[in-house]
């Protein structure tokens, strides 16, 4: 078992690591807040909260294979696209986009956000992404999709009536208005969306009008939040969500990222989720800043340490955060063929493969250290760091007797060192340590230093491997760095995992 599967945090991001495109909403005193999962199983890690600011993982909202179609060729960054996440009526209500061709937008809902939730309707008469759903006095659920177009449909059933009209496309000429959200807040409806792309130039803006249908006046002000051309800490500030506290303040969830090093500045834990305060002026939503620092909170937080991590792999449940590519078939991952150890039992044959059996977690934390006993002796495996298919690093213990680290970046793969196994039970470790040289505008964000140790203690670094290579401004994508457990040929035994925030 986990020792903690909160997600620990004393500052912003409020859910570190890659945790893109927040949904948020409020029912009685309890927050839910939801994020993308792309080509990862299970879909949509879904969190609570009493403070905003303390977020526990309390499952993910697609954890049955027939709730989620990922073929096994589905890329890196395919799959589930930025959900939206309301209560109505007594029922939770989420819609997503499932980008597998033959997929799209989909609709499920339960009444325990903890589950269980329906099996997916689906709704073909709603192209394009981001969708949201928002009820009108009547009753009408309106959803409203990236572009930005509107269509009411009937959750429950799919149906759509009428085609999708556009109701607003942002402030003109800014690239990809998107990540529409629809509120009612006093007189009037307020539509609020991303534009300018999700990387440096990302910005929220907003507009109202007296229908939910339009038309819309924009904010005089847009975008309301933007870090585009600043030095600001947090950069690509956009995809936001507004929430009203129960002490009637209002707040936004958002993503951001936190680029290291030189120019162009690497960002390695993908898109996060930060808190940032909102005022009302004129009638209009004043965005507070978003800093690594949290904004004032008007009332009290737990006070949570960054803590060790560990699973012991001692219960047939996978804790929530666990993650996996496409789907988790139990004849290759299961807790019961050896007491207390995870077998992982070989699918892909390389971590090259978008459908490579895998156990992972995302990088949380600018800095960690992770460790897991491994036993090899019936195939090959090991412990990776993965931005995607085409850019990971690991170091595996191979039946043949030897240890070694493999790189992937782009197109080129290489064995960066192999040494003879140790006698013995053996513990793989990777951690990050400071970049490599040069210590110029060129540094890159960190480095990730693969070793283990040997049954006396003695540790053993094996390769240590520029981090730039597994950031999004390397790699492309919406995802981040995921720590995980493979198997890439035969079964591979892990007895524990361990995951370490560094200072950092
Ligand atoms: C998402 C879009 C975006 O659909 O990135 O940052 C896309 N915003 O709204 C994938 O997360």
């Amino acid at each position: 078992m986990l020792d903690t599967h909160a997600t620990a945090s004393a500052a912003n991001p409020v859910i570190p690591g890659f945790h893109p495109d927040p949904s948020v909403c409020r029912v009685g005193e309890d927050y839910y807040l939801v994020c993308s999962s792309f080509e990862y199983f299970p879909g949509i890690p879904l969190f609570h909260s009493r403070n905003l600011v303390n977020w526990t993982q309390i499952g993910n909202v697609l954890d049955r294979p027939r709730q989620l179609r990922l073929p096994r060729n589905t890329p890196s960054s395919g799959g589930l696209y930025a959900p939206t996440l309301r209560h109505h009526d007594g029922r939770f209500w989420l819609i997503v986009t499932n980008v597998t061709p033959g997929e799209g937008n989909l609709v499920v809902s339960a009444t325990d956000p903890a589950g269980p939730w329906t099996d997916p309707v689906r709704l073909p008469g709603v192209p394009g992404i981001d969708p949201d759903l928002a009820w009108d006095e009547e009753g009408n659920c309106w959803c409203t999709v990236a572009g930005v177009a509107q269509v009411r449909i009937d959750p429950s059933t799919g149906e759509t009536f009428g085609e999708p009209q556009e109701v607003w496309s942002g402030t003109p000429g800014a690239a990809a208005p998107e990540a529409p959200h629809l509120y009612r807040i006093g007189d009037h409806w307020y539509l609020m969306i991303a534009e300018g792309g999700t990387e440096r130039g990302h910005g929220v803006s907003i507009a109202r009008g007296t229908s939910p249908n339009g038309p819309f006046e924009p904010c005089p002000a847009n975008p309301i939040l933007t870090h585009r051309s600043t030095n600001r800490p947090v950069q690509n500030t956009g995809h936001a969500d507004l929430v009203q506290a129960t002490d009637g303040s209002w707040w936004m969830v958002l993503l951001g990222v936190r680029p290291q090093g030189g120019t162009p500045g690497w960002h390695i834990l993908g898109r996060e989720t930060f808190l940032a305060g909102v005022t009302w002026v004129d009638g209009w939503p004043v965005v507070g800043e978003v800093n690594p620092e949290l904004p004032q909170i008007p009332w009290p937080l737990t006070s949570v340490a960054a803590s060790a991590e560990r699973d012991d792999f001692d219960t047939n449940e996978f804790q929530p955060s666990w993650i996996s590519l496409h789907d988790r078939p139990v004849e290759h991952f299961t807790t019961k063929e050896r007491s207390s150890w995870l077998t992982l039992r070989a699918r892909g044959s390389s971590l090259d493969e978008p459908d490579i059996i895998l156990l992972g977690r995302r990088q949380q934390h600018l800095s960690f250290e992770a460790r897991t006993l491994v036993d090899c002796s019936e195939g090959t495996g090991g412990l990776a760091v993965r931005l995607d298919e085409r850019h990971h690093y690991a170091i595996e213990a191979t039946s043949e007797g030897t240890v070694r680290v493999i790189a992937r970046v782009g197109s080129l793969r290489s064995v960066a060192a192999e040494l003879p196994l140790p006698e013995g039970p053996l513990v793989l470790t990777v951690r990050t340590a400071g970049a490599p040289e040069p210590h110029d505008s060129r540094t890159g964000p960190d480095s990730l230093v693969f070793g283990y140790e040997a049954p006396d203690g003695t540790t053993t670094d094996v390769a240590s491997l520029d981090g730039r290579y597994l950031s999004t401004e390397v790699a492309g994508g919406f995802t981040g760095r995921v720590i995980g457990l493979y198997a890439s040929d035969g079964a591979v035994h892990f007895d524990w995992f361990d995951y370490r925030p560094g200072p950092r």
